[in-house]
């Protein structure tokens, strides 16, 4: 298929709703970088049809990268990545209130993919600095974003005083 667009927005997944209070970081630096970005909820386990659909199609619909997040078993960045084509996946592993394993759990499952299936991982919670590779991502096609990001590091480092008082 001949493509006459490029890719440059961002997909944000998440398995629950429950997932929203960590991934919102996500969308906050996105907005702050002026990276366009949709978000849903699509569970590995609970909407596997609505799972096989999003991945299928996420690169048709012009979506350069997907940011991911579950807890627990999250099987989620795993199977997007197996199905969707060529977007990158990065995973955010999010420490689920109800496995008390501390996100461990989830960390390792979006971690210890196999050969051939590539999911880029953040820290657990990571979702901004998910968002931030995203951007730097899109940035590769988007003069725009790139100049956003570039500026946003150094208002980062502008910010940081050289004295503790
Ligand atoms: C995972 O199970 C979700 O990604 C979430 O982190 C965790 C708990 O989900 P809920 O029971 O809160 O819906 O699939």
């Amino acid at each position: 298929m001949k493509r006459n667009k490029i890719n440059n927005k961002v997909a944000i997944i998440m398995g629950s709703k429950s997932d929203y209070r960590v991934m919102h970081d996500c969308e906050k630096i996105l907005r702050t970088l002026k990276v366009k970005f949709e978000t849903k909820i699509v569970s590995a386990h609970r909407t596997p049809k609505r799972l096989y659909e999003f991945a299928s199609s996420v690169d048709k619909k012009g979506f350069a990268v997907v940011v991911s997040g579950a807890g627990g078993a999250a099987h989620l960045s795993g199977m997007v990545a197996s199905i969707a084509s060529s977007t990158t996946i990065i995973g955010v592993p999010i420490k689920s209130k109800k496995s008390g394993l501390d996100g461990l759990d989830a960390c390792l499952a979006t971690l210890m993919m196999p050969p051939g299936v590539p999911v880029g991982c953040v820290a657990i919670d990571g979702a901004f600095n998910a968002g931030l590779l995203a951007a730097s991502i899109i940035g590769i096609v988007d003069p725009k974003v790139k100049s956003n990001l570039e500026k946003w590091k150094r208002l980062q480092t502008n910010s940081v005083k050289k004295k503790p008082k």
